[in-house]
């Protein structure tokens, strides 16, 4: 527990509040707020609240302060959680990860920034080359995926629109020598449409090209500077920014230089933007029952952008194969269906080009040839930044995933922070009072459940043969879950006129009730993208584009399975990222948004209120003020301190271990401070363990001395 701070800056932890209430807990979380304390502890917990300001706390005096130091010894911060998690790697070689979670625009995606830096700041004090390179690569990373991976949202200047988890490899030494990025659901939907009249951009690399590719660039990728002439950007890009995109174009080209893409392959890079920024300004008109291109000089830029022929983009773009049993035929489409295809295939490009980027990051960063004889035991930090808790004006499938992703992750908090260290307590006769908390697993079965979750009815929605409307998906919605507590729709309650009829429903989530608009879930979930874009990019002269869709080399009647739908696929995922999570010993950061308009002064006390009620941090500081910060085995427990107290070194003759860990603990004098379990030994404050820490220290030191003179013969 950090106590050493002046108390007029309230309490560094949250465990040292004189009583366990809302109240008290909201007071000192806006003392520190306006003190500018950002950061309070629950336990190894850290609760962030973002400043909006610019902090003078990551810089390298303060990263020194924090290195190899205990959490308790200096004021809350995030560094020393990032330390927290290093060092439990290192000595117990234990893999660990680090979850930052909070709604849009909390705080996130810094926090995660300056987690790595500090990682990447102590390692390498012997600053091998190799070492230097990989922790550049993976700095560098960061730059590029915010560039494709962020965009202007109305919750958040820089809002991820896509989930990212990152693995660093360690040797044994402790040093960075590789690491792997998993990337969860882009939202690619903003890449053609970002919502009427509010603060909405599309991805920021496209702002960024335009802004700052020197002319000659722009004038072979035939774009304008003005995006106000691009139908899929237009509402975005009038709007006045802070953001400095022609400084970030060319630091985030740089960044991918230095990480490895080769010229051609950037260049790639930027014609798929072109390319995509184009597709939005073609427009189909009719002759008869001819569908035409209207704007045919489009086309040609379009072979030149995808070095493919003109006339199989428009060909691609207006007909589509089919195979009806042994023939083959072109068939054309229809106006809508020709509109429909071409945002599909902006969207699908540049969804396989952000995968892209990230699979050739992962290439590059990767550990290979890893030797355990050469580097020892290799384990890893992960660290979790995904897109947080968001409702907009307009909610659709996009917000649904982005919730219920949410929604695991607080289960996962609760699982192991809330539930897990309850039933420890219980399952050890350690006398326990049990501390109630809302458990969301009803919200993420509502979701993800076999049958009756919402996007298994999607999915069954989607592999209908006959046509099935958005509106049919909703009603079969109503009709499944008509009694769920968390689901409702106009139908289940006429009187909420908030909601439209076949068009709204509503989940009320952990973090808040949101409506969702059935229009396009259908679509966004059945994800289609007619084959013969498949085999245009594939057929392109241009090896990188053509690497990127090796599914196009499929003839039209080799047979392909369905496949998964956008739902399963994102359900899996999170279900895997989970998993993996479990696996490790994790650290959280809990982030809390101060207030809506991006103030550094501003205190909503509602709107804390709430985040605090939801992301269930009283609970966490009830358990953990009745808990205890540290367990173990006894034998572990004896194996580590017994050199520390005569009765156990270097043996004890007592009758267990357990009694010989009391035994231990009555003589330095911490009896007060522990429990003992069945199998465990229990201690409350990490105090005790830093004590017991040094004495031991001390311990090993004089027995070292001691065996060094024995050796040499001195003694
Ligand atoms: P998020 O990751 O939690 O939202 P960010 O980390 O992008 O939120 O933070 C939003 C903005 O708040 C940043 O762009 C900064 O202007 C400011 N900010 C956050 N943390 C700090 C800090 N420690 N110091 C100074 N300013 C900060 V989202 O990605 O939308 O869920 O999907
Ligand atoms: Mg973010």
């Amino acid at each position: 527990m950090a106590e050493h701070e002046s108390l007029e800056f309230g309490k560094a932890d949250f465990v040292l509040l004189d009583n366990v209430s809302l109240e008290e807990f909201m007071a000192n979380l806006k003392l520190r707020f306006e003190k500018g304390r950002i950061y309070t502890y629950i336990g190894e917990v850290v609760v962030s609240v973002n400043p909006y300001r610019a902090m003078n706390i990551y810089g390298r005096d303060t990263i020194e302060q924090y290195k190899g130091r205990e959490l308790y010894e200096r004021p809350p911060h995030l560094f020393a959680i990032a330390d927290a998690a290093y060092k439990a790697m290192k000595r117990r070689n234990k893999d660990t990860c680090i979850v930052i979670s909070g709604e849009s625009g909390a705080g996130k995606t810094e926090a995660s920034k300056y987690i790595m830096q500090y990682i990447a700041a102590i390692t390498n004090p012997s600053q091998r080359a190799e070492v230097e390179r990989v922790k550049n690569m993976l700095l560098k990373s960061n730059c590029v995926l915010e560039a494709f991976g962020n965009a202007k949202t109305n919750r958040n200047d820089n809002s991820s629109r896509f989930g990212k988890y990152m693995d660093i490899n360690f040797d044994f030494k402790g040093d960075p020598i590789g690491g792997h990025i998993n990337n969860y659901l882009l939202e690619k939907s903003r890449v053609i449409f970002q919502q009427e009249g509010e603060l909405q951009r599309c991805f920021k690399c496209i702002f960024q090209l335009m802004k700052g590719a020197p002319d000659a660039q722009l004038r072979s990728l035939h774009i304008q500077r003005d995006p106000t002439a691009y139908t899929y950007i237009k509402v975005g890009g009038q709007i006045k920014s802070s953001i400095n995109d022609s400084a970030d174009f060319k630091a985030v080209t740089d960044a991918m230089k230095v990480i490895g893409f080769t010229t051609e392959e950037i260049q790639t890079v930027y014609k798929i933007l072109a390319t995509i920024l184009h597709l939005g300004n073609l427009k189909f008109g009719s002759d008869g029952d001819v569908t035409l291109i209207e704007n045919s000089k489009l086309v040609s830029i379009l072979g030149d952008l995808l070095s493919t022929k003109d006339e199989n983009v428009e060909k691609a773009l207006l007909y589509r194969t089919v195979a009806t049993g042994r023939d083959v035929i072109d068939k054309q489409h229809t106006h809508q269906e020709a509109s429909y295809g071409r945002d599909a295939l902006a969207k699908a490009i540049y969804e396989r080009l952000f995968c892209w980027i990230v699979g050739r990051i992962n290439d590059i960063i990767e550990v290979k040839n890893y030797d355990v004889r050469v580097h020892g035991k290799n384990t890893v930090i992960g660290v979790l930044d995904i897109y947080g808790f968001e409702i907009f004006q307009n909610n659709s499938f996009e917000q649904f995933c982005i919730n219920y992703c949410n929604e695991k992750l607080q289960q996962l908090f609760i699982q192991l922070v809330l539930k897990q260290e309850q039933e420890e307590y219980q399952r050890e006769g350690i006398p326990w009072k049990h501390i109630d908390y809302f458990n969301n697993q009803i919200i993420v079965d509502l979701v993800e459940q076999q049958h009756k979750g919402i996007f298994a009815v999607l999915d069954e929605a989607c592999m209908n043969v006959g046509k099935v409307t958005d509106e049919m998906f909703l009603q079969a919605l109503n009709g499944k879950l008509v009694k769920h507590a968390h689901y409702t729709s106009r139908k289940l309650s006429p009187t909420d006129k908030n909601l439209e009829f076949d068009r709204d429903f509503r989940i009320r989530h952990y973090a808040g009730d949101v409506a969702y608009s059935v229009v396009g879930f259908i679509d966004k979930n059945k994800d289609t993208l007619f084959q013969d874009f498949k085999r245009l990019l594939y057929n392109s002269s241009n090896p990188v584009l053509k690497a990127m869709w090796p599914e196009g080399k499929l003839r039209i009647t080799e047979v392909t399975k369905r496949p998964l739908t956008a739902a399963t696929l994102f359900k899996n995922s999170m279900i895997s990222l989970v998993e993996n999570l479990a696996s490790k010993e994790p650290y959280y950061v809990r982030c809390i948004k101060p207030n809506e308009v991006k103030s550094p002064l501003l205190f909503e006390h509602e709107r804390c209120k709430h985040q605090v009620e939801y992301l269930g941090l009283l609970e966490n500081v009830r358990v953990r003020r009745a808990g205890f910060a540290n367990r173990q085995i006894y034998p572990r427990f004896l194996q580590r301190y017994k050199m520390i107290s005569e009765f156990t070194w270097p043996n004890h003759d007592l009758p267990s271990d357990k009694e010989a860990v009391k035994r231990l603990l009555q003589s330095c004098g911490f009896e007060h401070d522990v429990a003992y379990g069945k199998t465990k030994v229990f201690i409350r404050t990490p105090r005790t363990i830093f004590s017991l820490e040094e004495q031991r220290a001390e311990m090993v030191k004089r027995i070292v001395l001691f065996l060094q003179k024995v050796w040499r013969g001195t003694l």
